[in-house]
């Protein structure tokens, strides 16, 4: 019987046989997975199978061509799924999710570099389709219909395999379904094709959830949020109570840089000296996903986590929020951002009505001439400078974000605006990098020097946040040339997403300094402004903490469920010490913390799926 489903399905099993092997050649060649057992390795070489088979196996209802043409087809889109995961994964370091399909801009920037992703490999994954095309116009399909009980005996088969894929991959990570964060980790154990399917089906039931959603459903978040509170420290509620608030969103600045030099010249002497003269928080991760810089104002306006997929910005641009914006109104500020792009660019003018902020003023605002132009537009000097002077005409007291853009991958700026030498590493990025922080380290000194010629400076707080990485994993190879390790490991992969978070109150933090080096993120800043400002977020809807509390728990998570406190870094399905970098002799000591990780991302999750915030009165 064996003999004959080979004799009389060879082109089934050839197809199923090549498509496995390209499915494990771009596990291995196209991403980098990290491998960290034996076990690991076999789920890896076996989950291609449980998703071929049965899908392969449909070829078997079909008779002589059209079942041919059928296997060409499954293996040519299957093929370009892997080609398209490889190429997005070069840049990204990450695999495509539904969302991310239809954000087009968030593709932009791998236009530029389509050149560096293209790899040989696609070609060789090619080559198998040519092959079976010839002998499927050499040799005709079955003339005969399989017979049902050859194709339930394979499909026992294939239940089979994926049964025991999937219970090989919970053993290894419990709870993986219900509980992963990290798509490399679900890649990794149930398969990219797999991983694809899960995604669809996530995305449906999120989109479901909003229509069973109730009242109720917000209750027990509420409750987690209210006990979860922290009271601001007395010295440092209100501070800066009636001042202008001046944030400026550092366009993929890293913390790494600070403090570092190339060829003997600082990459960041302005910030490096503006530390002295305030509160820096040296601990404080950034935790956008696939939204990037809108995430990273989603977060800070709102302080939950953003989308595990897509943007917010995007993906949830219907839901009702009661953001940081609507509370600083009711206590009579008013609220603006500035960003010289386009005001439709990541749906920016549609969220930021949502968000309840006053004013938008978006390139069209603002005098743009090729000369002070660079990749992405207006250069962040004359775009501070032309800023500076809008703010004497804003209703006092004004809260403005203003958002950076030189420094924006592909990092390019005209020769005479490089103040220092590029790095010299085996990455141009990095290498170009470190000349594009320098820029906007002058930008932002420039700034501080027109606010403070426009009568803009004493009277305010400024705050100074990098949004997310510049430099992703995939140049790991230099970042560890910068930083002088050998290698980049899952934990340093963690620290790099540290960005400055620095708060400066003119003639109150030159007098006392202070560095908070508690972990923190980017969900703190809300309660951490607005108590600095006076107002008291307690009935707050918020995961984010007072980051001058002294009941805080020092804690960060990143979007991937990885997490961080004062001692711990827990990655990639390892506890390490975060003082040390070495995994924790005893790996349940991370356990307490994971679980308020999961549970926290898992909560804000469910507010923005079921659309909660609609059911919240302020
Ligand atoms: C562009 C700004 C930067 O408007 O959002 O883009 P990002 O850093 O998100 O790619
Ligand atoms: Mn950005």
């Amino acid at each position: 019987m064996k003999g004959t489903f080979f004799k009389n399905q060879w082109f089934l099993c050839l197809s199923v046989l090549f498509m496995w092997i390209k499915t494990y050649l771009i596990y291995k060649l196209g991403f980098d997975l990290q491998i960290d057992s034996f076990l690991q390795e076999i789920i890896l070489l076996m989950n291609p199978l449980s998703f071929i088979l049965p899908l392969f196996g449909i070829g078997l209802l079909l008779k002589g061509n059209k079942q041919r043409l059928f296997l060409l087809i499954a293996n040519l889109v299957l093929t370009i799924i892997l080609i398209s995961n490889t190429i997005f994964y070069g840049f990204y370091i990450d695999f495509i999710t539904i969302p991310v399909l239809f954000q087009a801009s968030n593709m932009g920037d791998m236009g530029s570099s389509v050149k560096e992703l293209f790899n040989p490999l696609f070609i060789a994954l090619l080559l198998d389709l040519a092959v079976l095309a010839w002998l499927a116009r050499t040799h005709k399909g079955p003339a005969e219909k399989t017979a049902s009980g050859t194709i339930k005996k394979y499909y026992a088969v294939s239940a089979g395999m994926f049964l025991f894929n999937l219970a090989l991959a919970e053993a290894e990570q419990p709870k993986l379904l219900t509980h992963s964060f990290d798509r490399e980790v679900l890649v990794k154990s149930i398969g990219l094709f797999q991983f694809h399917v899960y995604d669809t089906i996530s995305q449906t039931v999120n989109v479901s959830a909003k229509a069973f959603a109730d009242e109720d459903s917000l209750s027990t978040i509420e409750n987690y949020t209210k006990a979860d509170y922290s009271k601001p420290d007395k010295n440092k509620f209100g501070l800066a109570k009636g001042r202008n608030v001046i944030f400026v969103t550092l366009e993929s600045t890293q913390s790494f840089v600070l403090h570092e030099k190339v060829n003997g010249k600082e990459i960041t002497p302005f910030l490096n000296n503006l530390v002295k003269k305030s509160y820096n928080f040296d601990h404080f991760y950034q935790q956008t996903e696939q939204g990037k810089t809108s995430d990273s104002e989603f977060i800070v306006g709102n302080s939950l986590y953003p989308s595990l997929s897509g943007a917010v910005f995007f993906t949830k641009s219907d839901n009702t929020f009661q953001t940081m914006y609507k509370s600083l109104k009711q206590h009579h500020y008013y609220t603006s951002v500035f960003h010289a792009n386009h005001k439709r660019f990541w749906n920016r003018d549609v969220m930021y009505k949502s968000f309840g902020i006053d004013r938008f003023f978006d390139v069209d605002e603002f005098t743009v001439a090729p000369e002070t132009s660079t990749n992405w537009g207006l250069k962040d000097k004359e775009f501070l400078e032309q800023s500076a002077s809008k703010l004497k005409n804003l209703p006092q007291p004004y809260y403005s974000n203003f958002i950076t853009l030189t420094n924006h991958f592909p990092f390019e700026i005209d020769d005479k605006d490089k103040l220092i030498d590029e790095y010299d590493s085996s990455s141009d990025l990095l290498n170009r990098y470190v000349t594009t922080v320098r820029y906007e380290d002058e930008a932002l000194k420039h700034f501080i020097s027109k606010l403070k010629k426009e009568g803009q400076y004493e009277n305010s707080m400024i705050v100074f946040m990098g949004d997310h990485y510049g430099i992703s994993e995939a140049h790991n190879k230099a970042l560890g040339e910068f930083l002088g390790k050998d290698e980049i490991t899952p934990y340093d992969t963690v620290q790099l997403q540290r960005v400055p978070f620095i708060i400066h109150i003119p003639g109150v933090t030159d007098q006392q300094p202070e560095t908070v080096s508690d972990v923190g993120g980017q969900i703190d800043v809300r309660p951490t402004l607005l108590h600095l400002l006076g107002i008291e977020t307690k009935g707050d809807i918020q995961f984010g903490n007072d980051l001058f509390s002294n009941d805080r728990t020092p804690f960060a998570v990143l979007r991937n469920g990885s997490f961080i406190t004062n001692d711990y870094i827990y990655t990639k399905n390892t506890c390490y010490r975060q003082k040390t970098g070495e995994p924790a002799e005893n790996q349940n000591e991370c356990k307490p913390f994971g679980e308020k990780a999961n549970q926290e991302l898992s909560l804000s999750d469910k507010i923005l799926n079921g659309d909660l915030l609609r059911f919240y009165e302020q």
